[in-house]
């Protein structure tokens, strides 16, 4: 595409770093007077100098839903206003400035010293702007953001707005989890010189025992700079190098990226490090990213990794935690993965958007697999404008996440409507798109239509169907599971000759819950309709083309209100505060005794 890069911050030799996270000032508009900051300009307002604004501290990363004590907060629908005074060095005067979210859910406006720098319209995702000539050099300057959660017919996700009869304005969505809204990942400031590097972009393959790195950079700016390009090894060393642009290097005896238990040393990572250099021979820019060298390559029964056929044993998840909502929160991160190698899962899905940097991050270094889904989640009434925004949504996920070890597949959207003819269309388009920008991996639609009702399969490499059968079909009705199981799994198989993935399985399970013979709702009867499912999967998997399973869901999280979930979705195999139900000790025999037989 023509979208300019946008590489995860880093510093260097010539880029300065500077963080924004911490506690800004917050203020609502009122639910019946959503644009009064718009009409009132606050944009142009200090708002520790205003009478009229009602403001509070709000943390920056987090979801601003779950931290106060109002609905007012919590329900709030419409912008919401955040700004802060930070500190431009005179030294920065002559270098390029730059703003970057690493995600504002949903619509952002930014603002610097008043003047309008950037806006972005969705969530999840990172974007960026030069604000080189707006801000002040060696004075205090001032950023106003306007973050807005409302969810329409065109946006991603969808959803609709009502004014109810007492005049409040209400959000409504068919997706199963609560819409968290705020400036939920780091904001960082950072500065590049006048030439930089845009951007990166990496493909591997593997010859033999040798590695190796196809490698394309964009450089803005000055055209009459030269590159070095050098290859370190996790040690530091240097293992190869080369001088143009675009090229390809050779790495001797790789060590290649395997997934997690599948090697003794999983997700080997090499810093593959560019410098542009000016005539005289000059550094003008460095920047250094983590890669893997491994192969993807897939036919109608299976995946491989390094030639090397996988089977997926992992979960959906969300970014979801008590009081934070979708804030990132590096501590629970790393308990997540503690969680994630303690059960020995070797991978999991960015149910139902991409999830932040620093988490993908791990899971490259960590060897585990990712299908790394948009955020058209519960895709309905296809229209080209919807089209026209999902297809934004997979540019900027893929420009995010395209040099990414750990990302093995790419899932277009969670649950569309695709019984509808018209989803036709649209699929071939979308998965087309996609292709187009990325065509080293497969492409599924994590489904949960029967096959035979669906339009998009057949423009996928891998079917992901999700099944609820024991739970949301013949409910508490244990002896019906693995026929009907197995019947959906291999349709999917036969229809469009593809492999197959369980993307999502499950009961919700209130933890400490007890009973035999066990209930619904139940520890037992989470055990025991998970021991059905493993049943249906291991007849599968002999048949050569089931290749992965992915609970629902790693963890219990939030929804919006419903009669259907008593505070949240509860089936999670963790609870939402990160400890095991019964039945994550049960999925943790089953996933330990799968990675031996790998
Ligand atoms: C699904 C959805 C997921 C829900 C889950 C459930 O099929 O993809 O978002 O949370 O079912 O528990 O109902």
């Amino acid at each position: 595409g023509t979208e300019s890069g946008i590489l995860y911050p880093r510093a260097s030799e010539s880029r300065q770093l500077v963080s924004l996270d911490g506690l800004w000032s917050f203020a609502l508009t009122n639910d019946t007077n959503p644009f009064r900051g718009h009409n009132e300009k606050w944009y142009d307002i200090d708002f520790r100098a205003s009478d009229d604004i009602t403001i509070q501290k709000m943390a920056v990363p987090s979801s601003y839903n779950d931290v106060g004590t109002s609905s007012d907060l919590r329900d709030h629908v419409g912008p919401v206003w955040y700004q802060r005074k930070f500190f431009i060095p005179a030294s920065w005067d002559g270098l390029k400035v730059w703003i970057r979210f690493a995600s504002v859910c949903r619509g952002a406006e930014v603002w610097v010293n008043g003047k309008l720098a950037t806006t972005h319209d969705i969530g999840h995702l990172p974007f960026q702007a030069d604000i080189s000539t707006i801000v002040v050099y060696g004075e205090e300057n001032t950023i106003t953001v306007a973050v807005d959660n409302t969810l329409l017919e065109a946006t991603i996700p969808q959803g609709t707005v009502t004014t109810l009869e007492s005049g409040r304005v209400k959000q409504t969505y068919t997706f199963d989890f609560f819409n968290y809204a705020g400036i939920d990942r780091p904001v960082v400031l950072y500065t590049t010189p006048q030439t930089y590097i845009d951007d990166v972009t990496v493909t591997t393959d593997i010859d033999g025992t040798n590695g190796l790195i196809n490698y394309s950079v964009v450089v803005e700016g000055s055209d009459t700079v030269t590159a070095r390009v050098t290859l370190f090894d996790k040690t530091g060393t240097e293992v190869v190098s080369d001088a143009v642009l675009q090229g390809t290097l050779t790495v001797q005896n790789a060590s290649l990226w395997w997934p997690y238990l599948m090697d003794p040393n999983p997700g080997y990572l090499y810093t593959l490090q560019i410098q542009l250099i000016d005539p005289s021979g000059t550094l003008i820019d460095k920047y250094s990213l983590p890669i893997g060298i491994r192969t993807i390559t897939w036919d109608s029964k299976s995946v491989k990794i390094n030639d090397k056929p996988i089977y997926l044993r992992g979960f959906g998840r969300h970014e979801d935690s008590d009081i934070r909502g979708k804030g990132l929160d590096l501590p629970l991160i790393i308990r997540d993965y503690n969680l994630i190698q303690w059960i020995g899962a070797n991978s999991y899905r960015t149910s139902h958007y991409p999830y932040a940097e620093e988490i993908m991050d791990l899971a490259d270094e960590l060897g585990i697999m990712i299908i790394d889904e948009s955020p058209a989640v519960n895709t309905e009434n296809f229209t080209s404008e919807l089209l026209e925004n999902h297809k934004k949504s997979l540019t900027e996920m893929i420009q995010r996440d395209k040099n990414r070890p750990a990302v093995i597949i790419w899932s277009a959207s969670n649950e569309p409507r695709t019984q509808y003819q018209e989803s036709e269309d649209y699929y071939r388009q979308i998965v087309a798109h996609i292709k187009s920008l990325d065509s080293t991996r497969p492409v599924t639609v994590d489904n949960f239509q029967q096959p035979d009702d669906d339009h998009s399969g057949q423009f996928l490499d891998i079917a992901s169907c999700n099944v609820y059968h024991g739970w949301y079909f013949e409910p508490g009705d244990l002896d019906i599971v693995i026929n009907e199981v197995t019947k959906v799994a291999r349709r999917w198989n036969e229809l469009h000759n593809i492999p197959v993935i369980i993307a999502e399985y499950g009961a919700d399970t209130l933890e400490g819950y007890h009973s035999v013979p066990n209930f619904m709702w139940s520890e037992e009867f989470q055990e025991a309709i998970l021991s059905k499912y493993f049943q249906a999967f291991d007849e599968m998997r002999e048949e050569g083309f089931f290749i992965g399973e992915m609970i629902w869901n790693f963890t219990d999280f939030n929804t919006d209100q419903t009669f259907m979930r008593v505070g949240g979705n509860k089936k999670g195999i963790f609870t939402r505060n990160r400890q095991p139900k019964g039945g994550a000790h049960f999925l943790r025999k089953r996933y330990w005794a799968l990675a031996q037989y790998l």
